[in-house]
């Protein structure tokens, strides 16, 4: 056995990551347009104004995703460019442009995966106090619904959130992200219920105005990896990897933001420590969060290897000349066969990746090409760990790997550079690397080539 024969092989990006045009067509601000004019917020005072001008070059875009063989591609729906308030009057140049992107797709037989929420609020919405305002799920459906019924089934796919824990967790407990705030957990707790409420509302709006479409959703977590896959080690990886027992790290918890979506319930271990700061009513709530999904994405970075003590996991330390990423992070393999597997038999939905890969130091070389194999090395070690999961039984429905180009990387700015695809900002030539030459071919023969 190997991936499926329909296995959905992508490549992903975000709107305020790639697209630009931030002043443009009517467009609203939004959390991250204000943030980046924060003096020391960005590395090197970079800003997402102009990006890779996506927002211009779609149409070049898609013809590179073409070339480069994708069956499916994932982006992210700005929701101020559509309601540049939040909510109210609706930007029909906002709508245009994913109306065209969408076509464009669609011509070059593409399947379009939109992201509804990838971060970047709007401002507006923000002033009224953005996730944390108890309307704000009502915020959130009603852009869903401008863009669910004038879309309708056009869009074959729609992922309701992206990474909610890094909202939460970068936004306003490490403050690294926009809107950078820092808040206790009797507010980042109500936040977090708040956005799955929103999540909810969006897959009953998304049901009755698409039928056809499959919704999904795209957290993140580090893995924790069992190295020695003995019974013990893996029931202790299971328990750390699943537990909320921190009361700061629970914001990046696989189950927190999981169990009620698919489960209809929070976990009991954290209820005991964050359970005082939800609305006395939450559980009405949970019916309305609990709404059948179709696949559960997931977006897997890196993992953590650990060892078994006395029943429980404890953290490895990193070994000496570990490999890491440009960016630093440890180069972890296996956390893509224990994420995908400890999800899948928790939540019994096919898994897709939603996002993996890394950031290298790219060049262009006096040839120019841009040769990185360190590209070609991560990500084929990661993807035969994959399918090694979906060979021992993980429903494994699609990968899309982080990015298709490079773009605008949050607070680090254009500092790294993680796409298939080299961007010179100063031109906005793309260069394709020696790693989408490569992803071609693992796509063409369906990964048999790994
Ligand atoms: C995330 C986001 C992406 C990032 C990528 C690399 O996972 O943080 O979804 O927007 O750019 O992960 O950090």
């Amino acid at each position: 056995m190997s991936f499926k024969k329909d296995f959905v092989w992508g490549a992903a990006t975000a709107s305020y990551q790639i697209e630009g045009a931030a002043y443009e067509d009517g467009k609203g601000m939004n959390i991250w347009d204000d943030y980046c004019k924060i003096p020391g917020k960005i590395l090197n005072g970079d800003t997402g104004d102009v990006a890779c001008d996506h927002y211009h070059r779609y149409k070049e875009d898609v013809a590179l995703m073409k070339q480069l063989g994708i069956k499916a591609y994932r982006f992210s729906i700005s929701w101020a460019r559509i309601l540049p308030d939040g909510t109210g009057k609706v930007n029909p140049k906002g709508l245009e442009f994913y109306k065209n992107l969408v076509n464009e797709l669609k011509a070059n037989g593409i399947t379009p995966y939109a992201t509804l929420f990838h971060w970047d609020y709007p401002s507006k919405l923000m002033e009224k106090g953005g996730w944390l305002n108890s309307d704000s799920p009502n915020w959130f459906a009603e852009y869903v619904k401008t863009v669910v019924e004038f879309f309708k089934d056009d869009i074959p796919n729609y992922i309701t959130f992206n990474e909610p824990s890094v909202v939460i967790g970068c936004g306003y407990v490490i403050t690294e992200h926009a809107p950078g705030i820092k808040l206790d957990n009797y507010m980042l707790v109500p936040m977090a219920h708040n956005i799955l409420k929103a999540h909810g509302m969006a897959v009953k709006i998304i049901r009755e105005f698409a039928p056809k479409a499959k919704i999904g959703y795209a957290p993140a977590s580090n893995p924790i990896i069992p190295p020695n896959h003995d019974a013990n080690e893996v029931e202790a990886a299971r328990k750390k990897y699943f537990g909320v027992n921190d009361p700061i790290n629970w914001v990046w918890s696989p189950s927190w933001w999981g169990d009620p979506i698919v489960l209809g319930k929070y976990p009991e271990d954290g209820l005991k420590i964050l359970g005082k700061y939800l609305p006395k009513n939450y559980e009405e709530d949970l019916k309305l969060i609990n709404q059948p999904i179709d696949f559960y994405g997931h977006n897997i970075y890196q993992g953590e290897y650990v060892k078994e003590q006395n029943g429980v996991a404890v953290n490895l330390p990193n070994k000496v000349g570990y490999p890491r990423t440009a960016i630093g992070w440890p180069i972890t393999p296996e956390a893509l066969y224990w994420g995908p597997k400890f999800l899948h038999e928790r939540y019994n939905l096919p898994i897709i990746i939603t996002e993996n890969g890394l950031s290298c130091h790219d060049a262009v070389s006096l040839d120019g090409k841009v040769h990185d194999p360190n590209r070609i090395d991560f990500l084929n070690r990661y993807l035969l760990q994959l399918k090694k999961a979906a060979e021992d039984g993980a429903d494994i429905a699609g990968y899309f790997q982080w990015s298709l180009m490079d773009n605008f990387e949050w607070a680090k700015g254009y500092f790294d550079r993680f796409g298939l695809i080299y961007v010179d900002y100063q031109t906005q030539k793309r260069t394709p690397k020696d790693s989408f030459y490569w992803y071609s071919e693992v796509i063409k023969q369906n990964g048999e080539n790994l």
